[in-house]
């Protein structure tokens, strides 16, 4: 890729982190055609709106008209029902990879997260070759988006590199994001880099700051020439002294997916 992508789409424009990306995604691309099925508020002058259910393919399709790459942000970003997951997270990332094959998108940043390895506990050291462990629907539909985008990297080769966010907020407010935390200008720098590097194939990326203890290494996305710059350590004396800890024997202390390990069953209404 050169140093600025034509028309670049960023899909869960409205949502937290999209609201925030929008403006930094600006200076990596000519237009940003910025989505959602969210109102999406007024367009910047280097934008194009356009609201987008990403179940809906024959949508997808017109979104990925004359797009050179993608970032993916779109999506249910908690665990929750069946439903509304398979329509969002599965068959849109299907959506989105198919229509990209169809209509010649060579790259897609994929906004994956840490739940595809929720189920491991917090004492493991993982990279991007630990099995998944997803710790609920979520967590399987994020899965099946990294594994889907293997295959149509494979396949068609069509480059991806699966962002597994921590958890990418203005702060952290507890133990757990001690460890999880990615802020923002971490995550924009990820995104510059991996849409930016000459050669991605499939990279599997722990999208976290610098922070200490470390529940995962990088090692295998060195390629990507992303270095974390912040770190959660200058919020340590807040969180200690205002969050109170978990017994250490509550399954939300002791697996990387915090409380989300707890959540559910959500049996088919
Ligand atoms: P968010 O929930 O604030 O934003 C997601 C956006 O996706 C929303 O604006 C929503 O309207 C949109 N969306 C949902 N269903 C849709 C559908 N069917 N069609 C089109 N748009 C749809 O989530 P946030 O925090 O901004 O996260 C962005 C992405 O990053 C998500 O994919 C999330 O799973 C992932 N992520 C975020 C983390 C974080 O710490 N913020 C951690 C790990 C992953
Ligand atoms: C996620 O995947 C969610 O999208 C986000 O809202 C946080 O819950 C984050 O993980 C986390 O684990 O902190």
């Amino acid at each position: 890729m050169s140093n600025k992508i034509n028309r670049l789409l960023l899909t869960g424009a409205a949502g937290g982190l999209g609201r925030v990306l929008r403006r930094r995604v600006a200076d990596m691309a000519n237009i940003v055609r910025v989505s959602d099925v969210a109102a999406l508020g007024d367009a910047a002058a280097c934008e194009e709106l356009m609201r987008c259910d990403l179940g809906d393919f024959a949508g997808m399709l017109a979104l990925l008209d004359g797009v050179d790459a993608v970032v993916h942000l779109g999506g249910m970003s908690t665990d929750g029902p069946f439903e509304p997951i398979l329509n969002a997270n599965i068959r849109g990332a299907f959506n989105l990879y198919e229509g990209a094959r169809i209509k010649g998108v060579k790259r897609i940043v994929f906004a994956s997260s840490n739940h595809v390895v929720g189920f491991h506990k917090q004492t493991d050291r993982l990279d991007a070759t630990a099995a998944t462990r997803p710790d609920g629907n979520y967590g399987v539909s994020k899965a099946f988006g990294e594994s889907l985008s293997s295959f149509y990297f494979d396949r068609y080769g069509i480059e991806t590199v699966c962002m597994r966010i921590g958890s990418s907020f203005p702060r952290p407010i507890d133990h757990r994001m001690m460890s999880t935390w990615l802020s923002y200008d971490d995550l924009t720098e990820l995104i510059r880099c991996a849409l930016f590097a000459p050669t991605v194939g499939h990279t599997i990326v722990y999208a976290a700051s610098d922070n200490m203890p470390s529940w995962w290494d990088n090692r295998h996305a060195a390629h990507l020439g992303w270095t974390p710059k912040d770190s959660s350590e200058p919020f340590r004396t807040e969180v200690e002294a205002t969050v109170p800890r978990l017994d250490p024997t509550d399954p939300a202390a002791m697996y990387q997916g915090g409380q989300f390990v707890k959540l559910g069953p959500f049996p088919p209404k």
